[in-house]
């Protein structure tokens, strides 16, 4: 298996409420090291860039407001099967969906405000982190 990097987001949900520590407990013991790691206050410009692919989804302004309403912490995750493997840890999108243990069963409070975001596939991890991250910030 390939050791991968992914894109994550901790969404404002987790800094407001003081659990970036908490998540990344969680990511660490999943074996997922973070190799670069940031706290930002997105844009609207780069939250409406980030998510583009959902310009047309009726839920699409509230996910903007929601993303620009507090700091974030953008990171890249490496590890073996990292994709995937974020994406198991992350849990469903709706956090009544998600199974134990996961970040957003632990954290999440609605389908919008669901703590996390992770890359889907290597394509989009790999123009994620661009979007955030010079290839010299990332430090494996
Ligand atoms: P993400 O992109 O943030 O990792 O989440 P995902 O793949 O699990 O879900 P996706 O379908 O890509 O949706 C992106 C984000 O939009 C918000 N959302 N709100 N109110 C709604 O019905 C709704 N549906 C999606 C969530 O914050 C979701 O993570
Ligand atoms: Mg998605």
């Amino acid at each position: 298996m390939a050791v991968e990097h992914t894109f994550s987001i901790l969404k404002p949900d987790v800094t407001r409420r003081n659990l970036t520590g908490a998540v990344n407990a969680m990511i660490e013991k999943a074996g997922l090291r973070i190799v670069a790691q940031k706290r930002i206050k997105m844009s609207r410009a780069q939250a409406e860039e980030f998510y583009g692919v959902h310009k047309e989804r009726p839920f699409f302004g509230e996910l903007v407001e929601m993303m620009t309403s507090a700091p974030v912490v953008v990171q890249v995750l490496e590890g073996e099967n990292a994709i995937l493997k974020y994406r198991d840890v992350m849990g469903a999108t709706n956090p009544e969906k998600a199974d134990a243990g996961t970040i957003r069963k632990e954290f999440a409070l609605s389908m919008g405000e669901n703590s996390a975001h992770g890359s889907d596939a290597p394509e989009t991890a790999k123009q994620e982190i661009a979007q955030f991250f010079k290839p010299d910030e990332i430090v494996g």
